[in-house]
């Protein structure tokens, strides 16, 4: 399996619950390295475009709303197979048919409000890390 990156986002009711350093354990306990971090609040835009595909959906009003209410973690994560990993370690999008030991099944509090965003495939992760990170911003590891 290749040595990738994957965008991993740490969501507004994850870091008001103050459980960044658990759902970073969770990264860390599978061999997924922090190759960038960044704490910040994401404006309307920056979060429209980030979820441009699901614009029509009706919940997009509702998505941007929340992912703007509050501080976010951004980061690029490394490691083998990153995208797919992650995607193991988050668990399922509704936390309530998330695996028990997942983070979504943790920390996840609706389907909306699921704790952590991570790319789903290897052209999603390259489009997202460049939307918030410069590649100067993205160490190796
Ligand atoms: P994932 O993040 O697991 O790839 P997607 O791509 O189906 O899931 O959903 C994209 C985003 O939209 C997720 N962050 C999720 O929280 C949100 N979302 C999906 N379905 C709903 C829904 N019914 N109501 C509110 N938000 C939703």
């Amino acid at each position: 399996m290749a040595h990738e990156l994957t965008f991993s986002i740490i969501k507004p009711n994850a870091v008001k619950k103050n459980v960044m350093g658990d759902i970073i354990a969770h990264f860390e306990k599978s061999d997924l390295k922090i190759a960038a971090a960044k704490l910040t609040v994401l404006s309307r835009k920056k979060c429209e475009e980030f979820y441009a595909e699901h614009k029509e959906r009706p919940f997009f009003g509702e998505l941007v709303d929340f992912m703007t209410s509050g501080p976010v973690m951004l980061m690029a994560l490394a490691g083998e197979n990153a995208v797919m990993k992650n995607r193991e370690i988050m668990g399922a999008t509704d936390p309530k048919k998330a695996a028990p030991g997942t983070i979504r099944a943790k920390h996840g509090d609706s389907v909306g409000e699921n704790a952590v965003h991570g790319s789903d495939s290897a052209a999603s992760a390259e489009r997202e890390l460049a939307l918030f990170f410069e590649k100067s911003e993205i160490v190796n590891r």
